[in-house]
């Protein structure tokens, strides 16, 4: 196992051999040709006798192949112009389907297309029948899945790397209306995608105790690790958009290793081996559902230094050339942490240079600081993580003693500026009183540069959340605002919106978005506006039939479509959005207003509950069981519907944000760290009700007040009435029908009566109320009557909607990868 064939060089004569074989022609006889080869040889199936799975696994192996030879052409150019690098280290990455990507990149659609069409395949077939590798929670791992996109299409030399997790996000199911979680076997079929390289594997080690010992005249330190696993990597390209450039995603399984197994034959155990092999295995088996909150699970860790362990393993040991003067690294590579999930890293990387390549601490330190750099994703405090001492001491007893030496210098540094401020050395210790070691802080001390995902988000960051480091450290501080990939969810998402764009701006804007400005004159076109709508009305009935098809949902033509898709949090405010409805029910069922006078709506939600959140739960329910109410109560004659598909992901999300007429994103403001979903709809020509919460700030400002519904408290309102004691009852007294509301759902209306099943959803509003849904209701609903109104001018509205469009250009994720790498990465282009 430990005789690698992949570092051997080998001599070749044969010309053929000296570079690597050529991709297949680009033409319909070139591809039909490699898809009959993929799945006559590698299949070993006639195509008469094809199954879906067999020729879509041939169609994947067809596209593989043409990407390829670049493949292995810019990793041989990376190996000889060794160009700094990014490492972006993420536990999580919301891919999506690959095969539409993958083809749109490699500019193979409409060949593709033809030649499959003559084998006798319907492409659209194979492209539903590719199951989505949901490898990640909500935002923070579709935004990795967005930058590894811009990382190729901008060519920087990168690897992605990652947790190839088993089973990924789970799948919702709704049972009598409560979310059911069944698990996502998405590898059942295997995935044609990846490369599986066992003879690349790295040892990941775990537990046991440290010792020192005299190296020739030097004390050291070594960690004896008590049991280890094999960590084995996946290769999948990522091909950058019709730019011949395919760069790598490296995810991490974990396998059991030989001396463990050797280990525990030798004392006889047969099951006792077999047991250590599952165990080894659980590492990567399965996602931890949880979004913005945090599992303090031991697993959780394991994972967390399984990954990033390997990664910094396979970088310093494959992809650094061998005789690399550790000094230099900082030129050579930047490790982004996505979040803290990865921070586990930076003692990972002193104990890498302190204990196996020997530099002494202070050299290290300097290097360690250089080579590191952390996005923080969040504000809410119970979403940073912080790990238990005992913990890590159990789990890693090395890495802990690094951190507390990390931060004993640390809490010089600050004693030295500061003096002896107890208080803040307290509140800046990296290990706090309770024996909690805080990855955020850890990871601001050693990072070189960090940074929020708004501009919002980055100030409070530097104003509350990290306050004190801010002082001490303000250069380290900066923002990088959030972006999505147009090419996923413009191009592919919205073919008939870039169709319409490409023909009125020519080709080009996909990957220099700030050309959507261009669009804005033709927001005063007549003929351009129609245009626009009827491309929205066909998403709209595009949508209808995935919904018909896939939920036995409908949505109606004449139905303004008013969708809210995110995590199911209470930051963000469902319930907000349910007080909505539930009050234009209750004006149609008190009679106080007519049916015929309602604003036809569609209200979409979709949402996954961490399983464990129990109020996100219930929330789920409380959606599911006001939409039974609503959409069969003939007193609103089909003008109010509720649609709540399950098991929203990236999928349906390409199919829904087209079709948006209005994007909600109503979180408290302070609470939403940046957001995306409301990017995409924008770009997509929705128009945003929403607070001054995380991106909307930047969306606002750059669409125009007139293009947007802005309501509720801004994030000092909010804290001042946090300070001034906020009582959400009196809320509730002071606006009738908000009264009415919270008591039609605590009446037992939605629940057959049952008065206990929603209650608590009720009371918490009433007298807790964190994220204070109450203190915004009357400003929000009032908002939505401005949407009313202003949909009923439907050709302005349209307007509106493409000044959206046009004025969102900034929200590529191009734009944040070049603001990282001119704010943080500071690398350069590949050849
Ligand atoms: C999320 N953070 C934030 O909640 C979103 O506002 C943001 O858009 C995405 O990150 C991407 O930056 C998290 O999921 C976490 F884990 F950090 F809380």
């Amino acid at each position: 196992n430990d005789k690698t064939s992949g570092s051997r060089t080998i001599a070749a004569t044969h010309p053929l051999a000296l570079a690597p074989v050529a991709s297949p022609p680009a033409t319909v006889d070139g591809f039909v040709r490699e898809f009959l080869l993929n799945l006559n040889m590698e299949r070993g199936v006639a195509l008469s006798s094809a199954t879906e799975t067999d020729t879509y696994m041939a169609l994947a192996a067809t596209v593989r192949d043409y990407l390829v030879a670049r493949w292995l052409e810019d990793q041989r150019r990376q190996r000889e112009d060794q160009r700094k690098a990014v490492c972006y280290l993420s536990a999580e990455y919301l891919l999506g389907r690959q095969l539409d990507n993958n083809l749109l990149a490699s500019g193979l659609t409409e060949i593709a297309t033809e030649a499959l069409a003559a084998c006798g395949i319907d492409i659209d077939t194979m492209r539903a029948h590719e199951v989505e590798p949901g490898l990640g929670n909500g935002g923070l791992g579709r935004l990795a899945a967005c930058f590894v996109d811009s990382l190729a299409t901008l060519s920087v030399p990168s690897i992605g790397y990652g947790i190839r997790y088993e089973y990924g996000i789970f799948r919702q199911v709704f049972r009598g209306g409560e979310q059911i979680e069944k698990p996502d076997a998405w590898l059942a079929l295997g995935s044609p995608w990846e490369f599986r390289h066992p003879e690349s594997a790295q040892t990941v080690s775990f537990a046991g105790h440290t010792e020192t010992y005299d190296d020739d005249g030097v004390i050291r330190s070594r960690w004896v690790p008590a049991w280890s696993v094999r960590a084995v990597p996946y290769n999948y390209m990522v091909p950058g958009y019709q730019n011949g450039r395919v760069n790598t995603l490296r995810l991490w399984s974990a396998e059991a290793t030989k001396a463990f197994d050797l280990r525990t034959f030798n004392s006889g155990d047969y099951v006792e081996a077999v047991r250590a092999q599952t165990f080894a295995e659980n590492i990567s088996k399965v996602l931890y559902p949880e979004d913005s909150t945090p599992q303090g699970k031991e697993l959780r860790l394991q994972q967390q230094y399984f990954f990033v362990a390997a990664s910094i393993a396979d970088y310093m040991t494959k992809v650094l050339p061998e005789d690399f003067d550790l000094e230099d690294l900082p030129e050579r590579v930047i490790f982004q942490l996505n979040d803290t999930h990865p921070v586990i890293a930076v003692p990972e990387m002193m104990r890498v240079l302190v204990d196996e390549r020997k530099l002494d601490w202070d050299a290290a330190w300097a290097i360690t600081q250089k080579c590191f750099a952390y996005t923080c994703h969040t504000l809410l405090p119970e979403a940073l993580e912080v790990w238990s001492v005992d913990l890590l001491g159990r789990l890693l007893p090395r890495h802990l003693e690094i951190i507390y030496r990390i931060n004993d210098e640390f809490l010089l540094r600050v004693r030295e500026r500061f003096g002896d401020d107890e208080q803040r050395l307290r509140d800046m210790s990296i290990v706090s009183e309770q024996r909690a070691v805080r990855m955020a802080y850890l990871a601001t001390v050693a990072g070189s540069k960090v940074n929020g995902v708004a501009e919002l988000h980055s100030q409070l960051l530097r104003e509350r959340v990290l306050h004190q480091f801010d002082e001490m450290m303000p250069e380290k501080f900066t923002n990088v605002t959030n972006g999505v990939t147009p090419r996923r969810f413009m191009r592919l998402a919205n073919p008939d919106l870039s169709e319409l764009i490409t023909a009125a701006l020519g080709t080009g804007w996909l990957t220099d978005l700030e050309r959507l400005r261009e669009l804005e004159s033709y927001a005063e076109d007549p003929d351009f506006r129609a245009a626009f709508a009827s491309v929205k009305a066909a998403n709209k009935r595009r949508l209808n039939d995935v919904l018909m098809k896939r939920d036995g949902f409908e949505i109606a033509d004449d139905h303004l479509l008013d969708v809210m898709v995110k995590r199911l949090h209470e930051y963000k405010r469902q319930t907000l959005k349910l007080l909505h409805i539930v009050t234009l029910y209750e004006r149609v069922v008190s009679g106080r207003v007519a049916a015929s006078d309602l604003q036809p709506r569609t209200f979409i939600f979709g949402a996954k509950a961490a399983p464990g959140y129990a109020m996100a739960k219930r929330v789920i329910h409380l959606i599911n069981a006001v939409g039974s109410v609503v959409n069969n109560d003939p007193r609103l004659e089909g003008r109010l519907k509720v649609v709540f598909p399950p098991n929203y992901n990236v999928t349906l999300a390409e199919r829904v944000i087209p079709a948006a007429d209005l994007s909600e994103q109503i979180s408290l403001a302070g609470k939403e760290a940046s957001g995306t979903g409301n990017m995409k709809f924008a770009l997509n020509g929705a128009l945003t009700i929403g607070t001054d919460d995380g991106a909307n700030v930047e969306i606002r400002e750059l669409v125009g007040d007139d293009n947007f519904f802005l309501f509720g408290m801004s994030e000092p309102e909010v804290e001042e009435l946090w300070a001034a004691g906020y009582r959400p009852g009196e809320f509730a007294q002071a606006d009738d029908e908000l009264r009415r509301a919270l008591d039609l759902i605590g009446s037992g209306a939605f629940s057959d009566g049952d008065r206990s099943t929603f209650e608590p959803v009720v009371s918490n509003l009433m007298y807790d109320d964190r994220f204070m849904v109450l203190a915004d209701y009357t400003s929000y609903i009032a908002a939505q009557e401005r949407v009313d109104a202003a949909y009923a001018d439907r050709d302005a509205w349209t307007r509106s909607a493409i000044l959206n469009v046009a004025r969102t250009g900034f929200f590529s994720s191009d734009r944040s990868i070049r603001d990282y790498i001119d704010r943080i990465w500071h690398t350069q282009p590949a050849r």
